[in-house]
């Protein structure tokens, strides 16, 4: 199939119209392009990095390389590099060349979510996170708010260049997109269900089933019992404290849990993980700014925060693990995030009463 590379005039030069077209174009000059994505990886993430390498290596014959920043942590993401055999290079192992393109997909620069050497400079950026980043310099961005997955970009890249998706990166991709829409609350647009539409007949469901059902560790039940026996309950929101979690996601899947809740409107969870307080936050109210408002939270506790309109994620640094001090980080943070939701500072009472744990425990 030949390329439809659509252009038109601007000011009698050749201007490429279509984003993917952009993409490629930029690439021309360099040997090898890197792809990196947030910390913990994602299914949106690595299916983004999948999906571009795939684009790359098939439109422009350029090696790639795609890249791990951090562990990745809940059991189905392993499951899905596992089964799908993504490789991935350990960010800290990376050796950066000359004529290295580095691509950045869901998650922008500058935000705290990398730890490789912020000096390196970016080629492009690929995401759908309302948290602004630094984008100075940046030759290629693509950055649209209102998506609800990145790996939609890239499945419209894909349908732009009009090339052949192997069973494994379209299970990548329609899984990035699923986990992203299907968790609660949605955040979709129609892009979003063009880009499954597209995907799902080209998508392995054996593999998608055995992801989506991946073994999970004991620390997990372990972490949900914690996380049920100290859930308080504010006004419209719940608040969940855990003490040493296992992994730093445990915090979105306990979250994910309680915003199911009936009598709630807001759901957080402060989970303790390598010296920091690891936040993670839901809201099924529309037009919550819940990215925005935990950023403004833990941004006056020396922190760092960002995600979505409904969805946010976090941290703030611990400046020790004793218990007073955790107590107190904790205390300044649930002050401040009342405060910021307009609620009135009140005790919380418990999601499950003391005597019922006691009784559970006894019988
Ligand atoms: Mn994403």
């Amino acid at each position: 199939m030949t390329r439809n590379t659509s252009a038109s005039s601007l000011n009698g030069r050749a201007t490429l119209t279509r984003r993917s077209d952009q993409f490629l174009a930029g690439l021309a000059d360099f040997n090898l392009v890197t792809f990196v994505t947030h910390v913990h990886p994602d299914p949106d993430g690595l299916g983004s990095m999948l999906g571009l390498a795939h684009l790359v290596e098939t439109t422009l014959g350029k090696t790639t390389r795609l890249t791990r920043d951090g562990e990745i942590c809940r059991a189905e993401n392993q499951a899905m590099v596992d089964l799908l055999e993504i490789d991935l290079e350990p960010i800290e192992n990376v050796r950066w060349q000359d004529r290295e393109a580095l691509v950045m997909v869901d998650s922008q620069p500058k935000t705290g979510r990398h730890t490789f050497d912020a000096r390196v400079p970016i080629y492009a950026v690929i995401d759908h996170h309302q948290t602004p980043g630094d984008l100075t310099g940046i030759p290629y961005q693509d950055i649209r708010r209102g998506l609800g997955a990145t790996c939609s970009m890239v499945a419209s890249y894909m349908m732009e260049q009009h090339i052949e998706i192997p069973d494994r990166v379209a299970t990548g991709l329609y899984y990035g997109i699923d986990t992203e829409l299907n968790g609660f609350p949605r955040e979709a647009s129609p892009l979003d269900d063009t880009a499954l539409q597209f995907l799902y007949p080209l998508a392995n469901k054996d593999l998608l089933a055995r992801i989506r059902n991946a073994p999970r560790p004991q620390a997990f039940y372990e972490c949900i019992l914690q996380a049920l026996q100290s859930s308080f309950i504010y006004d419209r929101l719940l608040i969940s404290w855990v003490h040493e979690m296992d992994q730093p996601e445990l915090a979105a899947q306990v979250v994910d849990l309680m915003i199911r809740f009936e009598e709630v409107d807001w759901a957080v969870c402060a989970g303790v993980h390598a010296g920091r307080l690891i936040l993670s936050a839901r809201s099924i109210l529309p037009r919550s700014q819940a990215g925005e408002i935990l950023r403004q939270v833990v941004s006056k506790l020396g922190g760092r925060a960002g995600g979505h309109d409904r969805r946010a994620g976090g941290f703030i640094p611990l400046p020790s693990t004793s218990a007073t001090a955790i107590e107190q980080v904790q205390s300044d943070f649930r002050r401040r995030l009342l405060k910021a939701l307009e609620i009135e500072e009140c005790r919380g009472h418990r999601l499950v009463s003391r005597r019922e744990m006691l009784h559970n425990l006894q019988t």
